[in-house]
């Protein structure tokens, strides 16, 4: 069994989001994905709109995803990777290279965002209507 592991914030869940969940599991046949917990997301300098428990429930319902585990720091991919057998990391290109240590323990692919959507850009858009009224 091939399996495959992403990483994300996943707030407000969108195409882009989703795209990226599809493109991820069609790479193998399996696919966890490690959801940033809301204590790591402010390290990240992120505030999800969602919660963490959410943002978990959420993804457990979409069916490219088989797994849902908590992403807490910066520092646990290796251990991911080899603590539940990965052969492939996928990440969007927006990341592109930062994670390159991790071809010492598995594949590597970053594939390219959906252009126009992003979780800031829907708070922004929402935020830019609440203000207009
Ligand atoms: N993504 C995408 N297209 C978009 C928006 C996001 O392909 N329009 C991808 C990102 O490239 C990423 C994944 O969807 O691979 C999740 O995006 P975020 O929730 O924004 O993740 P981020 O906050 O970048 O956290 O350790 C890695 C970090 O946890 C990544």
């Amino acid at each position: 069994m091939k399996k495959v592991i992403t990483y994300g914030t996943f707030d407000l869940l969108h195409k882009g989001h989703i795209r990226l969940l599809k493109r991820a599991k069609a790479l193998g046949d399996h696919l966890t994905v490690c959801v940033s917990t809301d204590e790591f997301n402010a390290l990240k300098g992120k505030k999800a709109y969602t919660p963490y428990a959410d943002r978990k429930y959420i993804l457990e319902a979409v069916k490219y995803v088989d797994e849902v585990i908590p992403e807490k720091n910066w520092d646990q991919k290796i251990s991911d990777v080899v603590d539940n057998d990965i052969d492939i990391f996928v990440m969007g290109d927006d990341w592109k290279g930062k994670f390159d240590f991790l071809k010492d323990y598995c594949e590597v692919i970053y594939l390219p965002r959906t252009e126009g959507i992003s979780s800031t850009k829907i708070k922004h858009d929402l935020g830019m209507q609440v203000n207009a009224k």
